[in-house]
């Protein structure tokens, strides 16, 4: 380490200027630059003070920390953002046309950065336990697109996080697949498989320098689980249990993936309880704190993710138990923990959160009303497309039931009817295989929609069906209730034409 220069983050934020692109570490807060990003941003307003343009391009794994998206959104910082994000700030600031944003499946943000379709990368920012004279690079609490980055860009800067013990070595498996006509088959048959390396290795020569920092991943707590997502975790896991049963789920049953947030932790949970589901392993993207808890009491076996995403006192706690820990986890690099090719042939349950449903099926995870964006597609249709049974989960309604999350059409589509087997609310479970548009229609209304709105989209289908059609639409009704939202704050005043 003794060659690298150490730099303080302001001279670091000097590699990258107005127009530039940058790639960013991380995964989630996990990970993710936690200085250089938030000297970035005090050099942009110190530009913008005297009058100069300053805007870089930041392409990450996925969300990041507040000192990565927040401040630089903050800042105005950001002309372009892709693939994903979850600031508060950097939401305002897309939603306001300031930063424009390209949404993108996250096991194919790696790989179009390595095709050269989102330009050059001028600097990659990348925080690491440890990382030695021949250029080879220990990460930290997540893998993302880091290996990819730090190939792509022209010069990189190390964050290195002394917060993270050097012992991670060997928890990470990095692997980047080849460019095609060259790709060889990914040969992951089971989660604990590894294929790849224990470090990113580049050519030193890249590394213009070492910035040392002693932060912790800046990863909120989950909520309780509340009488809600405890009702959709148990729906879920009855479901899966019925499955089982029926013969349709092996006996000892198969890699599950979760998507994030309090209702996956709900329903991971409730998985757990289920007498009749055996302990299972994960092949996953984002390893959240019900994980945790759950390998500690041996239901959860092994999992294989891209980031741990947990907060500082989990984080702390596994450190502690280290040796527990490191035999029973695998962090990967997003292309692979995402890969379509390996989700499809290891068979994965995937179960992931919708905002909206409509009546046979599309599913809506990013867009409020169709027109703002909440996070990101992520890596839910990567799971979902390729899945062994594709499960979305929600509410049957939010903002206290003025809005249904069961819809005539949803305002935007990130997985279409095609890739989506199953959904479940509060209220039950549609089970959407084998099943024309009609029939989706009526499973859903009878068993996801709430209450309130069932007679309105029983009369929505009626009168769409009343002219024959294979999919039971009114295409002048079809965003009437989205419509009665926007107008009148709420969708139970929609009236058909
Ligand atoms: O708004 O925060 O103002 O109250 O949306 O909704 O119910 O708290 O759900 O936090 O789980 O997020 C789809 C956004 C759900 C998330 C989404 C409002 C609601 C609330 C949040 P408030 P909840 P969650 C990859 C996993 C895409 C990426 C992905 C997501 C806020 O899960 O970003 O799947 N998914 N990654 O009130 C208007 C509606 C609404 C609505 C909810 N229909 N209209 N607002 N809200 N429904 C795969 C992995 O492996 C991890």
């Amino acid at each position: 380490m003794k060659s690298f220069a150490k730099l303080t983050p302001e001279e670091a934020a000097q590699l990258i200027n107005n127009g530039e692109t940058m790639g960013v570490s991380g995964f989630t807060p996990a990970g993710s630059p936690k200085a250089v990003t938030v000297a970035i941003a005090a050099r942009a307003e110190a530009e913008h003070a005297t009058g100069r343009p300053y805007k870089v391009n930041v392409i990450s794994g996925a969300s990041t920390g507040r000192s990565t998206d927040g401040v630089l959104a903050k800042a105005k910082a950001v002309g372009f953002r892709t693939p994903y994000q979850s600031d508060s700030e950097m939401r305002k600031s897309i939603n306001a046309g300031e930063t424009q944003f390209f949404d993108m499946h996250l096991s194919k943000s790696p790989q179009d950065v390595r095709y050269g379709f989102l330009g050059p990368m001028k600097l990659a920012i990348i925080e690491a336990c440890d990382v030695s004279d021949n250029g080879e690079i220990v990460l930290t609490s997540a893998v993302g697109a880091s290996p990819t980055f730090c190939h792509a860009a022209e010069k990189i800067v190390i964050e290195l996080n002394r917060y993270h013990p050097q012992f991670l070595r060997g928890v990470h498996d990095i692997y980047e697949p080849g460019n095609p006509p060259n790709r060889e088959i990914i040969s992951i048959l089971k989660p604990s498989d590894r294929i790849g390396s224990p470090v990113v290795k580049v050519d030193p020569a890249k590394i213009v320098g070492i910035v040392e920092t002693n932060t912790p991943d800046e990863t909120g707590s989950f909520s309780a689980v509340g009488p809600m997502t405890a009702q959709i975790g148990q729906n879920v896991a009855d479901f899966m249990a019925r499955e089982i049963r029926r013969g349709l789920i092996p006996p000892t049953f198969l890699p599950v993936q979760s998507g994030v947030g309090d209702t996956a932790n709900a329903v991971l949970m409730a998985m757990a309880e289920h007498p009749d589901i055996p302990a299972f392993e994960m092949y996953t993207e984002v390893i959240q704190d019900a994980v945790i808890a759950l390998m500690r009491q041996d239901r959860v076996k092994f999992v294989s993710g891209c980031s741990l995403t947990v907060p500082p006192d989990t984080l702390n706690g596994i450190y502690k138990d280290w040796d527990f820990f490191k035999n029973r986890l695998v962090l990967r690099p997003q292309e692979i923990s995402n890969s379509p090719e390996v989700i499809r042939r290891i068979g994965v349950l995937s179960v992931n959160t919708a905002i909206e449903v409509d009546l046979v099926g599309n599913v809506n995870s990013t867009h409020v009303l169709g027109r703002n964006i909440m996070n990101g597609i992520g890596g839910s249709a990567d799971f979902a497309r390729s899945a062994y049974l594709s499960i979305f989960i929600c509410p049957s309604t939010a903002k206290g039931g003025k809005i249904s999350t069961i819809v005539p059409l949803v305002s935007h589509v990130d997985s279409s009817e095609h890739s989506v087997a199953i959904i479940i609310t509060e209220q039950g479970v549609a089970d959407l295989r084998g099943l024309s548009p009609g029939e989706r229609a009526n499973v859903l209304i009878a068993n996801c929609a709430h209450p309130d709105y069932r007679p309105l989209l029983r009369d929505y289908v009626a009168r769409a069906e009343s002219i024959h059609s294979h999919s039971p639409h009114q295409l002048q009704s079809a965003f009437r209730m989205h419509h009665a939202f926007s107008t009148q704050g709420d969708m139970r005043q929609a009236q058909w034409e």
